[in-house]
This record gives C-alpha cells, structure tokens and sequence, in this order.
C-alpha cells in the first residue's frame, strides 16, 4: 500500500535522509519519499511485512513527530 504521512521536525536534507535511511531499515519497503516542504513522507510498502504502526514509531524513535497520516 502507499500511505503519506505528515511529520514534523525535518528541517534540511539531512532530516530528509535520516528519516528516509529509518524507514528503509524496516521490512517490505518499496519506496520512499520525502517532501521538505510540504512537511510529508509518503511511503510505498508491504504492510503483512511492517504495519503503518511500525513505520511511524520508527519516525517517532528517529526524533521526528508523525502528526498525521
Ligand atoms: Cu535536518
């Protein structure tokens, strides 16, 4: 499935990347997108391999804020 959540706290491209290395770490992920400006990660992912739950408290244990998704 492909979700995009929105996230606080990702500032410059680094945020971007750390954010992106996280989920990517995690299993059954396709893609992985991130949107500075519009403050969205949108994440294309086998959700029998890692829940929507999953991704967002790795977001979460990266440092970042997942305030919708
Ligand atoms: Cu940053």
């Amino acid at each position: 499935m492909e979700k995009t959540i929105k996230v606080d706290g990702m500032t410059c491209g680094h945020c971007a990347e750390t954010v992106t290395k996280t989920i990517q770490n995690l299993g059954g992920i396709r893609q992985v997108n991130v949107d500075l400006e519009r403050k969205e990660v949108a994440v294309a992912f086998d959700e029998s391999l890692t829940p929507l739950d999953k991704i967002e408290a790795a977001i979460g244990s990266a440092g970042f804020e997942v305030v919708a998704s």
